[in-house]
């Protein structure tokens, strides 16, 4: 036998080939990185001014007039190109400046892209001025941690995904201590101006720093969440921003995955995907997957919310009563919703199929969210007043739950007397463990409950495998049996499919898909059903062929679970996101050029394609309310949840049984492909977006 040489190491180490197949940078993300988005108009030029739209109001929070004075009565500014400049305005405009950048919250595909668009467009401006980029978010602030930004570093990273630039963080900047150590290390770096890139907690905080440092500093925020929940309207619905930047490319990537799940499935048919996609609490995320997948069952929380149970309000309304649990949908009924679809694709022979879960459902089940609130309040209530935490103080599930247990029948001072009761014990402890884990889990540096740490597709999975099992043993869930297999197995057999039909199906000659009558749900039964139709005498055997089609009825239900989060929050940006993002950052660098501040970089009409993409600024103290947060109420950046209302939902109201394909037809599985930044083929924004600007007519006002 000859031996083969020795490999060479050292040579196939020097190919030029194989350098490349092994290089870090992937040819796909060496063409990301060399990218050179399309720029708005505005940013044609050389120069770019702001002026303010007085058309547009705002119904201003009198908590945030009084918390926020300098900043609130603050107008949009529309950023547009300057075409004659006089010299006082290119001197302000070229002045040396000093800007500092940070991403606050959870990553979003095309954060670097900000980064890039602020870098070139200060660069463009003076090549003299200088950008800082504090690391690991907020807390490079605070601990005056940063990293000067160069060609090598900001080129490094156009284009492409993560944060992984300069990092990010959770610290909220909420005490005095931290205020003023931010406020050293701000002044100390001299900078002229901040860019703080997050969502509603961190543009909360981008508008404090901007009434703190009123006269010292500019800040301007950066609308950022995959959740896209940060949608900008004015007092009169006019829409300022429609969605924050990072959501697309999470909604494509989860889309990716989940249309390759719907693939498997229908390719094997024996599985129920369950799948929930992130989105702390709205679910838009979930909705543009839906559009996006087709995908048989897509619940939508905020549509949960306005459920009411007709049926157990009529029932208790003929006994002269009132049945306030049938308002809001319960945990219970919302697995029987979904049991009753899966039964119904059953029926027509298909036992799989996906269902995509909102990981913020559990905020629209009135029962928990009830649960999540009480928690919050009696957390936060234990952290100040003992002035340690909850869970170091508890570490233990059980020990939390005894903790819980005590408050039934002693209540401490400064919480409501009934706020844990004994009902409230109850049904707690009736909850799977990993559940209860899930709901008392830590709350995130804002009090946000952390949605992500919940299994919510688990819990529903148990409670549907639970009424599944009901099912069966009725003899309502079945595996619908193809008419023409029946009577090929039976003639095979030797049998005439027509003198069975009847005794073994309740539908027989009148469907394409035959169901087992209720009646028979196990081989005794079966046999019982053949003997009293005097198919079979009481000694005889089952035909196999009956016992074939028979078995081939009985539904295994066979699932996987999955979670799509941190993968499509870190994927590299679509085409609209870097687009979007390289705008935005040319938009910071105008409003700070123009000498703005408290305003949030934004883009007018990106539900209408690139051509009408207007640059702008929000004033970001009116958008602000009084929300909830451990335990009290703080102003914070007002969410965006889905409007049930929307052209978009309804559209996916409307598209429900079709997607569900509760038919012999084909099931409806859309392919959206993958992410592709080179191609004719790519998506130019979210369908979302594209069906919510067709439904609306809508006919923005011009900015001129
Ligand atoms: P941001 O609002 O900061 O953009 O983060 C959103 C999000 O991705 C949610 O969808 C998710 O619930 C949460 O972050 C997860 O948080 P963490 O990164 O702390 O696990």
């Amino acid at each position: 036998m000859s031996q083969k040489p020795p490999v060479d190491i050292r040579m196939l180490l020097e190919s030029p080939e194989i350098q490349r197949a092994t290089s870090q940078y992937s040819e796909p993300a060496m063409g990301r990185r060399a990218y050179q988005p399309p720029i708005c108009k505005a940013f044609q030029g050389v120069y770019s001014k702001i002026s303010p739209i007085e058309t547009f109001r705002f119904d201003i929070n009198p908590e945030s007039r009084s918390q926020l004075p300098d900043i609130i009565d603050q107008k949009v500014q529309a950023v547009t190109i300057e075409q004659n400049p006089d010299d006082a305005f290119v001197r302000t405009y070229t002045r040396r400046r000093r800007i500092g950048i940070v991403f606050s919250g959870g990553p979003a595909p095309g954060g670097h892209n900000v980064i890039a668009g602020l870098y070139d467009a200060a660069k463009r401006a003076n090549p003299a001025n200088r950008i800082f980029g504090f690391l690991v978010g907020p807390d490079g602030i605070i601990e005056n941690e940063y990293v000067e930004l160069n060609d090598q570093i900001v080129d490094g990273y156009r284009n492409l995904g993560g944060f992984t630039m300069i990092k990010t963080g959770r610290t909220k900047i909420d005490t005095p201590k931290k205020m003023a150590l931010a406020k050293e290390t701000l002044l100390a770096l001299k900078l002229d101006a901040l860019v703080v890139v997050g969502g509603d907690d961190s543009n909360t905080n981008a508008a404090f720093l901007s009434q703190e440092l009123f006269n010292e500093m500019q800040i301007i925020g950066v609308p950022k969440t995959i959740d896209g929940d940060i949608q900008v309207r004015d007092a009169d619905a006019n829409v300022l921003c429609a969605m924050s930047f990072g959501f697309h490319s999470a909604a494509r990537a989860f889309a990716l995955a989940i249309s390759n799940l719907s693939n498997d499935s229908s390719s094997d048919i024996k599985y129920w995907h369950f799948c929930r996609v992130m989105g702390r609490v709205a679910s838009h995320l979930a909705l543009e997957v839906a559009l996006q997948t087709h995908a048989n069952i897509t619940l939508i929380g905020e549509d949960l919310a306005d459920y009411v149970d007709r049926q157990r309000l009529e029932k208790s309304k003929a006994q002269g009563t009132i049945d306030y649990t049938a308002y809001g949908m319960t945990l219970r009924h919302l697995s029987r919703v979904i049991c009753n679809a899966i039964v119904s694709r059953a029926a027509v022979g298909k036992n799989y199929g996906i269902a995509v879960i909102p990981e913020g459902i559990l905020e629209f089940i009135n029962e928990i969210e009830v649960f999540i609130i009480k928690l919050n309040t009696i957390i936060a209530h234990y952290n100040t007043t003992h002035d340690k935490d909850f869970h170091t103080s508890f570490p233990r599930l059980d020990e939390k739950l005894d903790y819980l247990g005590h408050l039934v029948n002693d209540t401490p001072p400064g919480l409501a007397p009934n706020i844990w009761n004994s009902r409230d014990d109850e049904l707690f402890n009736d909850l799977p463990a990993f559940f209860q884990e899930g709901l008392l889990t830590e709350r995130d540096s804002h009090g946000n409950f952390q949605f992500s740490q919940v299994p919510t597709e688990k819990v529903l999975l148990d409670l549907v495998k639970d009424y599944l099992k009901i099912l069966r043993d009725q003899g309502r869930y079945k595996v619908g049996i193809q008419k023409d297999w029946y009577a090929k197995v039976l003639k095979k057999a030797g049998l005439a499919p027509e003198h069975y039909g009847p005794i073994l199906f309740r539908n027989f000659g009148k469907s394409e898909f035959l169901l087992v009558k209720e009646t028979i749900i196990s081989l005794r039964t079966l046999k019982n059903a053949l003997i009293q139709a005097g198919a079979i005498g009481a000694d005889d055997r089952i035909p196999a062929a009956i016992e074939k089609i028979y078995n081939a009825s009985v539904p295994k239900f066979k699932t996987q679970s999955h979670f799509y989060g941190y993968d499509g929050r870190g994927t590299d940006p679509t085409m609209f996101d870097c687009t979007y993002t390289y705008n935005l950052g040319l938009t910071t660098f105008s409003l700070i050029a123009n000498g703005a501040t408290g305003l949030m970089a934004a883009i007018r009409n990106l539900e209408h394609g690139f051509a009408r993409w207007e640059p702008i600024g929000i004033p970001i103290a009116p958008l602000m309310r009084l929300e909830e947060r451990m335990g009290r109420l703080s102003l914070v950046l007002e969410k965006s949840i889905v409007d049930i209302n929307s052209p978009a939902f309804q559209i996916v109201k409307a598209f429900r049984e079709k997607w569900l394909a509760a038919s012999p037809s084909e099931d409806q599985f859309r392919r959206p492909g993958p992410i592709c930044l080179h191609s004719d083929n790519e998506e130019d924004r979210p369908i979302t977006l594209l069906i919510n600007s067709i439904g609306q007519g809508y006919d923005p006002p011009s900015m001129g």
